[in-house]
């Protein structure tokens, strides 16, 4: 049986579980009383793929026996979730049934530009779209939702958003929990007063801080419990709110494992006590209830916080999010895995365009929410972004609002915020959507590697979004100026070769060598070893041939930074590492510069591991310092003398100095020169 077919079944077992189990366990704890009441916590049914989604006002039941008006999804509120194996096409027929415009934007996932969702691309009412593609994300837990013209916060508080969960069999060695004790949690918020509706009537509060509530459904359930085994699960978390930020925790402060972020998995499993969760993000954790006793419940819980506002509904509430009964001792037999898969971070010194956005408030009314000054505009390009450049898209929030910030058609990585790359758990790995708090800086790494066309980046609270807190960017595939065909080195003792072939040059200025030492503390500056001069504009094959001489003993990284007549640059990696080796015998090289002033480089070279001196005398005989003083191994080496901080009170005056290697039984001396 495929994955996907295994956790199909699983959530509907999974579903099923949970609604048949309460009767059952309610007589074996009656103490128990006073806390079983509530709904059990709902699970919406498993989308077919292929089949036909169609959004529609309806009337379902989300508190028992009352009528609530919402916007359905096939009749379902939350919509039925998406579930789809990596690689596997995804195809829905999908029906607008609306009296108004809609769009189904698939948030995270990837898609050709017009299966986004873009409000430019809307399916009128009565009307249907195809929306088709194939899913390239990594396995995780991402959503749909609405996103038409001035509409987004609206639809989705009426109903339309739903799971989109990928999974990938390559996740199936980790031992994670599946299937029953892999549970999808959507987390909103709506108000006590306008039960059983959902009234959405915004004021200016609203508008400025995102809309509230003070109860809240998970999956669409009010006052949820859930009845677990004590065992691992792992829990799905998605903020499916419009303005709302939690600071999920466990109402014991127990502490659980954050394993994945928007994107996917991280790269390790830290343990917290709780994390924040905005708008469109989420965070998947695994929780090991198994030294509860039977009988036991704890809540699933939004702790307080600081945050800025006032009025009846306002941020940094404690609410309590759904209640866990502890019913069974079923183990899950999953695992906290003990190696997570690697993520390769973005190096920032890579960065080939920075790109800010401020975020601002202008005076209360009309578009108020606004980046760079600007408010969104359907037919008009705000910037256009090359595929497959790295990018820092520095955001730089000047109010005392919550921004959680989304861009589609990639993942990213945060950076730093304010300055500090000492990140929170839920802020390391692959992101789409980042929390930027109120007055906050953050950097964050992006690349656009699947699709070109228009694409949205924009404030997640979805009043904001919808106040026109947008912008439009298009990715664009510029043409290489140069094509390399290959690029390849060798190694001749210090010394590193680089040969590489172009097929085609447009304009091309020349080639800059770049290398990193990965052995050095400054390991993520590449510095500049040389510059090679390129053939302008050419269709036929040119050879390129660069030695980099006199390297130290160690492991380096090349690249080649192209750059044409206008300015314009791109990089090409060296695929592999270059390790410079041991010499073959002792060596003492001539300083350089010299004659020198008032510092000069001394190369040696030690065949054998070996106790090494190196001291430079003045000409009389007199020991002036020593440059090296200790055990070394074989390798090539680089030592610095610098005549005007030496071990000497006084500046040496112009003249000829000398220099003895000793190294086991190798001794040898030479003369440099010293111009003052
Ligand atoms: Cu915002």
């Amino acid at each position: 049986m495929k994955r996907r077919e295994m956790l199909l079944k699983s959530l509907q077992a999974g579903a099923a579980i949970s609604l048949l189990n309460p009767a059952k366990l309610f007589s074996e704890n009656n103490f128990k009383e006073n806390a079983l009441t509530g709904n059990p916590l709902r699970f919406p049914p498993v989308f077919t793929n292929g089949g036909t989604m169609t959004l529609s006002n309806s009337v379902v039941n989300v508190w028992p026996g009352m009528d609530t008006h919402v916007i359905a999804v096939n009749g379902s509120y939350p919509g039925p979730s998406v579930v789809m194996q990596k690689g596997d096409t995804f195809s829905v027929n999908f029906v607008n049934n609306l009296n108004e415009p809609a769009t189904c934007h698939w948030h995270g996932i990837s898609v050709p530009e017009l299966m986004d969702g873009h409000p430019k691309d809307p399916i009128l009412p009565g009307e249907s779209r195809v929306y088709t593609y194939p899913v390239l994300n990594r396995a995780g837990t991402y959503l749909y939702h609405a996103h038409a013209d001035m509409l987004t916060a609206k639809h989705v508080f009426k109903g339309f958003a739903g799971f989109f969960i990928v999974v990938d069999p390559a996740e199936i060695s980790l031992g994670l929990p599946t299937g029953a004790f892999d549970i999808p949690l959507c987390i909103q918020d709506r108000r006590l007063a306008d039960k059983p509706e959902f009234n959405y009537n915004t004021d200016l509060n609203d508008k400025i801080r995102g809309w509230m509530g003070d109860l809240i459904l998970v999956n669409g359930t009010p006052d949820a419990y859930l009845e677990v085994n004590k065992t691992l699960y792992r829990f799905r978390l998605l903020n499916g709110s419009n303005g709302r930020v939690y600071k999920i925790a466990f109402s014991d402060g127990r502490p659980f494992r954050i394993i994945a972020t928007d994107q996917g998995l991280k790269d390790s499993a830290p343990e917290v006590n709780s994390f924040f969760l905005s708008s469109g993000e989420r965070v998947d954790i695994l929780v090991d209830f198994s030294d509860y006793n039977i009988g036991d419940s704890i809540t699933l819980k939004s702790l307080a916080f600081p945050a800025p506002g006032g009025g009846t509904y306002r941020q940094g509430v404690e609410m309590n999010l759904m209640r866990i009964d502890i019913t069974g001792s079923v183990s899950s037999g999953g695992v906290i895995p003990a190696v997570m898969p690697p993520i390769n971070y973005y190096n920032p010194s890579d960065v080939q365009t920075v790109r800010e956005f401020v975020l601002s408030m202008t005076s209360a009314g009309m578009n108020m929410h606004r980046m760079n000054g600007l408010t969104f505009d359907i037919n008009r390009i705000d910037w256009e972004t090359p595929l497959n450049s790295l990018e820092e898209w520095k955001i730089i929030n000047t109010t005392n609002n919550y921004h959680p910030m989304h861009s589609h058609s990639a993942m990213f990585q945060v950076y730093s915020r304010n300055g500090s790359t000492d990140l929170p758990p839920g802020d390391k790995g692959w992101k789409d959507t980042v929390l930027v708090n109120p007055f906050e800086t953050v950097r964050t790494l992006i690349k656009f590697s699947d699709y070109t066309g228009i694409y949205l980046y924009h404030c997640h609270t979805l009043e904001h979004e919808d106040d026109g807190m947008m912008l439009n960017f298009k990715i664009i595939d510029v043409a290489m100026p140069v094509e390399l065909s290959s690029f390849t080195h060798t190694v001749d003792k210090s010394s590193v070769v680089l040969h590489w072939t172009t097929s085609s040059e447009k304009n091309n200025k020349g080639f800059y060598i770049e290398r990193i030492n990965l052995e050095q503390i400054s390991n993520d500056v590449w510095i500049n070893a040389g510059f090679v001069k390129g053939n302008g504009t050419t269709s036929s094959t040119s050879e390129y041939l660069f030695t980099d001489k006199n390297l130290i003993t160690g492991k380096y990284k090349y690249r080649l930074k192209q750059i044409d007549f206008n300015g314009n640059i791109s990089y090409h990696n060296l695929s592999s590492e270059v390790e410079v080796g041991k010499p073959d015998s002792f060596r003492l090289h001539q300083n350089y510069p010299n004659p020198f002033n008032p510092s000069t480089k001394i190369r040696y070279e030690i065949s054998n591991d070996s106790f090494v001196t190196l001291t430079v005398y003045d000409i009389n005989g007199k020991e002036l310092t020593k440059l090296v003083n200790e055990n070394k191994m074989a390798g090539f080496y680089e030592v610095e003398f610098n005549s005007s901080n030496h071990n000497s009170s006084r500046k040496l005056p112009s003249g000829v100095y000398l220099y003895q290697l000793k190294a086991g039984s190798f001794v040898t001396s030479k003369k440099m020169i010293l111009i003052n």
